[in-house]
């Protein structure tokens, strides 16, 4: 049975899942929106994991322990920053999608959620990612069977929207 996909209204950090991913910059070291809520809930344990990792390349995805978080594992994703679309920024979306993802199998993670990556600071028009993520979370999903949930986690209820639609989950 491949994994299920689920479109969910929340605040990331509250989520009972495995891993949840961080939408994060290359420094690794913390920042705003999701980042900072990820971070001042986790405490101040996972910055210090954080400067270890010596940052991380946009496209690329690093883990550490979720420390106070209900999640076990973060996973640090960094995506592009949307400059127009045509400097790379959907292969560099996906690509953070696809290492989050190979992540969480090789660590035995079953269920992950993921925020909208790079649809707030960063700017990248949300359908659009949001069409990526999902493709890309399906393509990947196929060659990690231990993998069985993976929520997509909007802050607004318009965002979640956008994501049942393209999920074809649209409440009836
Ligand atoms: N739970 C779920 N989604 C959230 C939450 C939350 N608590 N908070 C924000 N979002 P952003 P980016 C949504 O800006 O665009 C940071 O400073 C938000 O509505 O957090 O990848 C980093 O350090 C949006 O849809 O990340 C980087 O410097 C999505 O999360 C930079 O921002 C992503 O918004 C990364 O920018």
């Amino acid at each position: 049975m491949p994994a299920t996909l689920r479109a969910v209204q929340a605040d990331l950090t509250t989520l009972q899942v495995d891993a949840i991913v961080n939408a994060a910059n290359s420094s690794l070291l913390g920042g705003g929106g999701v980042d900072g809520a990820i971070h001042r809930a986790a405490g101040p344990a996972l910055l210090e994991a954080c400067r270890l990792l010596g940052g991380c390349p946009t496209g690329d995805a690093k883990l550490t322990q979720g420390y106070r978080l209900p999640a076990r594992f973060v996973i640090h994703a960094v995506g592009p920053v949307w400059h127009g679309g045509e400097r790379g920024e959907p292969e560099q979306l996906a690509s953070c999608y696809r290492r989050a993802i190979k992540l969480a199998a090789q660590h035995g993670i079953r269920t992950l959620a993921f925020p909208a990556i790079s649809t707030g600071a960063y700017g990248y028009p949300f359908e659009p990612a949001a069409r990526i993520a999902i493709a890309t979370v399906r393509a990947a999903i196929y060659v990690s069977p231990g993998i069985r949930e993976v929520l997509f986690c909007c802050h607004s209820a318009e965002d979640l929207a956008v994501y049942e639609r393209l999920l074809g989950q649209a409440a009836t």
